[in-house]
């Protein structure tokens, strides 16, 4: 099955120091131990990777890794430690890390720090990755990166291995498009560029997924459906992986006498009392100044509760040498000590604070001895405290009130959501906390517990590693497709040994790149003689086929020997002859449309319509891109509605609405032209949803080839316009001594 590399900022390892004697020590932390724990029950199955591998920056000196290394067997993965210049660390980390990325994936962009030497440190971070782990890759490894800190590391990879197999997982918030692009534009493309190296991108929401797609949209200008995006010439999937907790170990924590100890230490102590708890990092992300204001309006609008609660708080250590969170320490403890010293009496003090990193067994008791946990980020990516606080209620008693800007909010909807601000909403929830039946704390634990215990980390791990696998074979799949080398080896011979060839080639998106307006894709000099040149071999017909109106084909190509259809068949001009009309009608219709398209020009900023001589059409790819759709939607359906029962037909194009009338497409006139002509050889090349109309009527009759990606029924894809260029010129060189042999 390949190994596991496992790419995160930190390696979750330390040296450990015994007098002379150095160890390598493996921390807990969450993802090291659902790593190990999947791999352990993969392995039962049969399914293991072969190997583990951890690359991450060390947070101990080369020379005693140099030692350490030496007698590794403790550990279960193997490590590959970066170690990288202080300076330039500290302004990847606390710099365009934690002071960019972070306060604004956070929505805090007053506090973000623009300075353009962050980036670049981040940006060579990010290489020294890549540079450390290009070397390393073999073909059948799973790449796993995590989080915001190598946001450009996938497409680093990717650069140099393009067949790799990477998954990247965010576990912060994914801001909304409208802070996410305050970004300067270089910073912002190079993110999202980076993180589309990946195959597959997971974060822990659908809102987060949804912002994420919705900025490569509007800033890189690439659709999305459903989860999938179709970029460069691969497929990747961005979706939700919500993480969890080992639930077991929470669950049954206070099975270990020590925990046992702290509980019971915990309950003798505050005998009588009801205790709320809290545990949370430093950082202004996790609302503690909120929290304290809601605490403190409790003690004053339900004053019967003095005395007779205590509000145990704990803060973690949190980058401490950042600015901003050393001033929110200071304001906590004041404001602390202000609640303190007003309603404390003799015997009884309302927040027991605590600036510490709890042993695990302390921290596991105080989760079983909380009444209740106060949980209230102004904004988190998930917030595992709460679900591990869920999971250590093993009598099914206790409250949590959770923030409903946390993610866990989306999957603990059982528990007291609150807005973190609002300090009533927060107060009353407390007191409803306290005051709530123990039926119904039950009734609302057991229905979160069974989703956690059902979703634990290990299944995360697992889901994700699994979709993953599914995106790489999708890939394949759509690789099957895709036009190789050797297929258009085969085309080439063919086309060489045929004696009547036909070339059906679409224009807009295919043969010249999409323009602004429709009057800048006039063809360069280039075109106009590749064209001339394959035009000029008698065996040729090349036939452009089009939605353009006659006029321009006649004013930008009319000079050429080509067959040129216009309007998608509605007109055409055989190769040195003159138009011909394939219906002529009158265009009274169009008087009753136009003013129906006029309104959604109205109402769509950047579109317009077209005027053809037999259709109307209105173009939204200048406008902004969910709008545009959503107004296509609705114009198309006005339209149907109304055209129903009448000669016109309403066609749902590339970015264009358009009606004319119906009885022709450009399957007919392809068809049509292939059965006048019967040719030894037909190509058909196109972009457009009209295009489909030619490749299902060619079917095997031609080889047809769609430009970019998306169901087709054409038989063959290529992802770049210049592909068919590249093609098209092959096609006339001759075929060199058995070039094809074995083809
Ligand atoms: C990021 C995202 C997302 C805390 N204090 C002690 C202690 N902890 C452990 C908790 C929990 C973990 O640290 C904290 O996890 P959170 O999820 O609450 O927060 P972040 O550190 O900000 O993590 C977050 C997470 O990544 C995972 O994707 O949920 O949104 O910001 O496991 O138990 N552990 C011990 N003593 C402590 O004093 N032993």
């Amino acid at each position: 099955m390949g190994r596991l590399i496992i790419i995160s900022n930190r390696l979750p390892f330390s040296i450990d120091h015994e007098g002379d004697q150095l160890s390598l020590r493996q921390s807990s932390g969450g993802l090291v131990s659902a790593i190990k724990s999947y791999i352990e029950s993969e392995s039962s199955k049969n399914r293991a990777f072969t190997d583990k591998l951890w690359v991450g920056v060390a947070d101990f000196p080369q020379n005693e890794w140099s030692v350490v290394s030496e007698q590794l067997t403790s550990v279960d993965f193997q490590i590959n430690p970066l170690f990288l210049n202080k300076i330039l660390y500290k302004d990847y980390y606390n710099g365009f890390s934690n002071s960019v990325l972070w306060p604004l994936f956070h929505y805090f962009p007053s506090l973000v720090d623009y300075q353009a030497h962050y980036y670049d440190a981040y940006v060579k971070v990010n290489r020294a990755f890549a540079d450390k782990l290009i070397p390393l890759i073999q073909p059948d490894d799973t790449i796993w990166i995590h989080d915001y800190q190598l946001m450009l590391l996938p497409e680093m990879i990717r650069a140099e291995k393009p067949e790799a197999t990477i998954g990247f997982f965010l576990h912060i918030p994914f801001p909304s498009y409208e802070l996410f692009r305050t970004l300067p534009a270089e910073w912002k493309t190079g993110l999202l560029r980076g993180i589309l190296g990946s195959d597959l991108v997971g974060f822990h929401t659908h809102d987060y997924a949804q912002h994420f797609l919705q900025s490569v949209k509007m800033i890189l200008g690439v659709d999305s459906y459903f989860h999938t995006i179709q970029y460069q010439d691969r497929m990747i999937k961005a979706d939700l992986f919500p993480i969890s907790i080992d639930y077991k170990k929470f669950n049954k924590a206070c099975d270990d006498p020590e925990t046992k100890q702290y509980y019971n230490e915990i309950k003798n102590n505050f005998e009588g009392k009801k205790i709320i708890f809290s545990v949370d990092r430093l950082d202004y992300t996790k609302g503690l100044m909120d929290r304290l204001s809601a605490f403190d309006y409790f003690l004053d609008q339900y004053p019967d509760w003095r005395e007779k609660v205590v509000f145990i708080l704990n803060i973690v250590p949190s980058r401490d040498d950042i600015q901003a969170y050393t001033e929110r320490k200071q304001q906590i403890e004041q404001k602390i000590g202000t609640i303190n010293g007003k309603v404390s009496t003799i015997t009884w003090q309302p927040i027991i604070y605590r600036y510490t990193h709890l042993p695990f067994n302390e921290l596991a008791a105080l989760y079983k001895a909380a009444d209740v946990a106060l949980i209230t980020p102004l904004r988190d990516g998930m917030n595992l405290v709460a679900k591990e606080y869920v999971a250590s209620c093993s009598a099914r008693k206790g409250v949590l009130i959770l923030s409903e800007l946390a993610g866990a909010a989306n999957e603990l909807n059982e528990a007291l959501l609150v807005n973190p601000t609002d300090v009533i909403e927060v107060s009353n929830a407390i007191n409803r906390a306290l005051t709530m039946p123990v039926d119904e704390q039950q009734q609302r634990m057991i229905l979160m517990q069974q989703r956690l215990s059902d979703y634990d980390v290990i299944k995360w791990v697992s889901d994700f590693l699994d979709q993953l696998s599914n995106v790489k074979q999708e890939q394949q799949k759509q690789q099957v497709k895709h036009l190789d080398d050797r297929t258009s080896s085969q085309i080439h011979l063919h086309y060489q040994i045929a004696k009547t060839r036909c070339l059906l080639l679409d224009y807009d998106g295919t043969l010249v790149p999409y323009a602004k307006q429709p009057k800048d894709a006039r063809p360069n000099e280039d075109l106009r003689t590749l064209l001339t040149d394959l035009s000029n071999d008698p065996r040729n017909l090349v036939v452009i086929i089009s939605g353009r109106e006659a006029e321009t084909l006649e004013n930008w190509l009319g000079d050429l020997p080509l067959m040129l259809v216009a309007e998608h068949g509605a007109s055409f001009k055989p190769k040195g002859e003159q138009w011909q009309q394939t219906v002529s009608i009158p265009d009274q219709w169009k008087n009753e449309i136009r003013p129906i398209m006029q309104l959604f020009v109205t109402h769509c900023v950047g579109s317009f319509i077209e005027e053809k001589t037999n259709t109307l059409a209105w173009h939204y790819r200048n406008t902004h891109p969910d709008l545009g759709f959503t107004r296509s939607r609705e114009l198309i359906n006005n339209l149907t509605q109304l055209l129903q029962n009448t000669m016109l037909q309403v066609v749902d194009g590339n970015k264009v609405v358009e009606v004319r009338m119906s009885g022709f497409d450009k399957g007919i006139m392809a068809l049509k032209i292939v059965n006048d002509l019967q040719p030894d050889f037909v190509l058909c090349m196109g972009d457009d949803t009209t295009d489909e109309d030619m490749f299902k009527a060619l079917g095997e009759r031609a080889y047809s080839i769609k430009v970019s990606n998306g169901p087709t029924a054409a038989q063959y894809t290529v992802f770049s316009q210049q592909k068919v260029l590249q093609l098209l010129k092959r096609l006339m060189l001759p075929i060199v001594n058995k070039q094809y042999a074995g083809t």
